[in-house]
């Protein structure tokens, strides 16, 4: 059979079915940027290729990926975490003229260039880990034009770089100040002005909303929803991360693709998600720098079969982490997950919160070949081992 190119003397972890699907002896083919074989050697085809690559026994995974960020902000938030750790409360700062404000407005003063060139250094710290597709919110313009800028910011990041971008506006982050004490003015706006504007542009792949205390309510949430079903865009929610106001069941509810945080997700929670279908992202890196001690209800989602992804919540606020392999370890170390589960959480049930399941998150025939091929004795290490990155190449659509 012809091909473009054959890795072979690899050991593989497929993730096809349930699982890490290890393969010893194992085999994957390419042409025109689609895997057409991942298996075993033995039960291979002969594969006539343009290229022959020998991985000399290094273990192959589908390409990482990381279904939550928010990749695109200008400014820094260094000194308000110097602030922090001087003993100053979130009211504090924000009256300093910190906080998510003071990113909204580095954010609307920045041009979609700058953007760009910013969200590419921290993108790049993502693909030297094997990162091959990436979720980028919007959520810092809190206007109309800032969204759809950092919209256009993010697809950018996927022309001048080779991963796949899904981009998920994220207009009810929280309320800007033109509209303090008017949240529902400004969820007329997010209805009304952005998510319309985003979908007919074809800017937005999903819509996002931070459902708590200190964002929207639950009744807002579901009015944006409403909108984006409305445009035909699947939905994802900040739910559950400091407070349960039920949002895990809300999304469930509109089918959506996840519910992302959930530290303070209940039972009837875990029982919505799990009859929509709706994946549970988790963000052990924001658990850990907002020093919260309430784990999500790993066990619960676990016996009710939700699928659960993992992401770094990239973020200048909450999570500024850009390695996906620090993720998994905490999720092992903080959330008590298994290998099996923080692999597949960067894999395969990162790749159903995107509605990508059928595209990329798997090494499985007809899946775009999306690689990363590690220096590693068995899978563990790609979750045991902290600050080390063992990535010894990486496929982009079958190019190397
Ligand atoms: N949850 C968070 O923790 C962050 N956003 C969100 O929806 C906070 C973002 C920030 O402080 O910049
Ligand atoms: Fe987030």
């Amino acid at each position: 059979m012809l091909c473009d190119r054959v890795w072979r003397d690899a050991r593989l972890a497929t993730l096809a079915g349930a699982g890490l699907g290890e393969i010893d002896d194992g085999l994957v083919a390419a042409k025109n940027g689609r895997i057409v074989y991942a298996g075993t050697a033995a039960e291979a085809p002969r594969f006539d290729a343009r290229e022959m690559v020998t991985c000399d026994g290094r273990w192959i995974t589908p390409g990482l990926i990381d279904p939550h960020t928010h990749l695109v902000f200008a400014g820094d938030r260094a000194r308000e975490f110097e602030l922090r750790l001087a003993g100053a409360s979130y009211e504090e700062i924000a009256r300093a003229g910190g906080g998510i404000v003071s990113t909204m407005a580095a954010t609307r003063a920045a041009s979609e260039e700058a953007l760009v060139e910013s969200a590419l250094d921290r993108l790049d710290a993502l693909i030297a880990e094997g990162v091959t597709t990436v979720e980028v919110k919007s959520g810092y313009g809190l206007a109309t034009e800032p969204e759809l800028k950092s919209l256009r910011a993010a697809r950018e990041l996927g022309r001048r770089r080779p991963v796949t971008i899904r981009a998920t506006l994220l207009g009810a982050h929280a309320l800007p100040p033109e509209f303090a004490g008017d949240p529902d003015g400004y969820i007329d706006l997010v209805c009304g002005e952005m998510i319309p504007a985003a979908a007919d542009q074809g800017l937005a792949d999903a819509v996002d909303a931070f459902c708590e205390g200190i964002g929207f309510t639950p009744s807002q949430t579901r009015r944006v929803f409403e909108a984006a079903r409305a445009h035909g865009l699947p939905v994802k929610l900040h739910a559950e991360q400091l407070s349960n106001l039920h949002g895990g069941a809300l999304a469930a509810e509109f089918g959506a693709l996840s519910a992302d945080h959930l530290e303070h997700l209940d039972d009837p929670g875990v029982a919505a998600m799990a009859a929509s279908g709706t994946v549970a992202t988790l963000l052990p890196g924001a658990f850990y720098f907002v020093r919260e001690t309430k784990p999500p209800p790993i066990a619960a989602l676990r016996l009710a079969g939700v699928p659960m992804a993992l992401a770094t919540d990239c973020n200048p606020g909450t999570s500024p982490l850009t390695s996906l392999l620090l993720v998994m370890n905490m999720a092992a170390t903080l959330f008590r997950m298994t290998v099996e589960e923080c692999v597949a959480g960067v894999t395969r049930e990162a790749a159903r919160a995107l509605g990508l399941a059928g595209e990329v998150g798997s090494l499985e025939a007809g899946k775009r070949c999306d690689l990363a091929i590690w220096n590693i004795e068995r899978p563990a290490e790609l979750v045991y081992r902290m600050g080390f990155n063992p990535l010894h190449a990486r496929v982009f659509g079958g190019e190397g």
